[in-house]
């Protein structure tokens, strides 16, 4: 085992933490008398959001753009060794992202070994692989321009496939558990291709893939209404989504990005669906105000991601077993220090899971049986305008974290130390 050397000094958390740690203790004790008259014990939420875990994106580390352009900042980083050593800062930090969601040909891993070790000896482990057909590569034999694994060419799909089961191969090396498969696939005309052929051919390809996977992984689907096809993308809708999911067997499972529906969906609902048929796979946690915007979590709508949570926790009451969505963040930080939008958007995710644990489900259960429908409506909402800020903050002080993670990490350093060891990354555009 490699030993365990977090990027930050542990005497600078220390520090910050002193200054705040009374007032935690104080905020929290406050709470739990608050909770403790609805006959909750704020310990035990505790302990439940001491284990709760979202993987951060290798990708989210660094600095995101749009298809207008991307504004570099000193210090980010420009290689995987650097994204892990940022993700580790970050868990360091806030103690609920121990894991990283690997994307390739994006990282590029001479020795997945020696990556998995790399990472342990931060305080990290690896989480889903995600594969990338949406974008060519130079020197790449076939392009993905008509689409990858539903494209109507042969040998395009043949290509994807084999990158798909390239990366399956990687995922074992580095300990990961499943597979995300987005593709860009679609048209942008009517006509363009038979939506049931285009279908049926991605079907195929999904198959082959899903036949090399090991036994103790899982295949996630991610679906998206549009972007980069503007007319009609091939895995459009969670509908879609869960009759290929399926179509290929147990092992595969459907991924909601929270970015990837309708305006106005009830996509709360569609975690219902997706849990009530054993096939909600995971998430991707982000936010929007328009469409697949990528902006941090819960900086738009925090109570639709409270109320993800309550369709979560009430998913796992009832089938507690089969209940083990994989959660991500995936985000593309374009204005702001990548660290501190992650440390934030991870912030937001366990706040909306605390407050959603906080929701009487017995008397829920009870509101909901009489059709009470005021008093069932004020028991959510009472769970949610619940500051739960110290339950998260005392969560972290236990976990050897910072009681808060932002200024800590300014407080650190730690990118303008990077400014002068890393080299500038490039300028440029294209939406990660
Ligand atoms: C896409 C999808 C998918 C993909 C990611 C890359 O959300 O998860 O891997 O962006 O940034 O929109
Ligand atoms: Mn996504
Ligand atoms: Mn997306």
């Amino acid at each position: 085992m490699a030993e365990l050397k977090l990027p930050l000094a542990q005497e600078v958390v220390e520090t910050h933490n002193r200054v705040h740690r009374d007032a935690v203790a104080e905020d929290y004790q406050a709470l739990g008398r608050k909770l403790a008259r609805r006959a909750t014990d704020i310990d035990a939420i505790g302990r439940k959001v001491a284990d709760f875990s979202v993987a951060i994106p290798s990708w989210g580390a660094g600095v995101g753009g749009t298809r207008f352009s991307r504004f570099p900042i000193p210090g980010e980083p420009t290689n995987v060794h650097e994204k892990i050593a940022d993700c580790a800062v970050v868990q360091q930090l806030c103690r609920i992202t121990p894991l990283v969601s690997t994307h390739f040909p994006w990282d590029r891993i001479d020795d997945p070994a020696a990556l998995r070790e790399e990472a342990a000896g931060l305080g990290l482990g690896f989480d889903a692989v995600n594969s990338n057909t949406f974008e060519d590569q130079s020197g790449q034999p076939f392009s993905y321009r008509y689409g990858s694994l539903s494209a109507t060419d042969s040998a395009v799909r043949e290509q994807a496939i084999a990158h798909n089961i390239d990366c399956i191969r990687i995922g074992e090396k580095l300990g990961s558990k499943a597979l995300t498969v987005w593709v860009g696939d679609g048209t942008n005309f009517p006509g363009q291709q038979s939506q049931r052929a285009s279908l049926d051919r991605y079907i195929e390809s999904a198959k082959t893939i899903y036949a090399a996977l090991p036994a103790d992984w899982r295949m996630l689907i991610e679906h998206k209404l549009y972007e980069p096809a503007f007319y009609s993308t091939v895995i459009s809708d969670w509908g879609t989504n869960i009759m290929v999911a399926k179509e290929l067997g147990i092992q595969a499972q459907c991924l909601v990005d929270l970015g990837h529906h309708a305006p106005n969906v009830n996509i709360e609902q569609i975690v219902a669906r997706l849990a009530r048929f054993g096939k909600l796979g995971g998430f991707h946690f982000n936010d929007s105000k328009y469409g697949d915007d990528d902006l941090d979590a819960g900086a738009i709508n925090p109570h639709q991601l409270f109320l993800v949570f309550n369709e979560l926790v009430e998913a796992e009451a009832a089938d507690p077993k089969a209940f083990r969505p994989a959660y991500m963040i995936d985000e593309s930080h374009n204005i702001t220090d990548p660290i501190e939008s992650l440390l934030a958007s991870a912030e937001a995710i366990v706040a909306a899971f605390a407050r959603a644990l906080l929701v009487d489900r017995s008397a829920l259960a009870e509101a909901q049986a009489k059709d009470d429908v005021m008093a069932a409506f004020r028991i959510l909402r009472q769970a949610y305008d619940t500051d739960v800020s110290s339950i998260l903050a005392m969560a972290r002080l236990t976990a050897g974290g910072a009681a808060d993670p932002i200024s800590a990490y300014r407080q650190s350093g730690w990118r303008s130390l990077k400014a002068k060891e890393r080299k500038p990354s490039k300028l440029g555009s294209g939406i990660v």
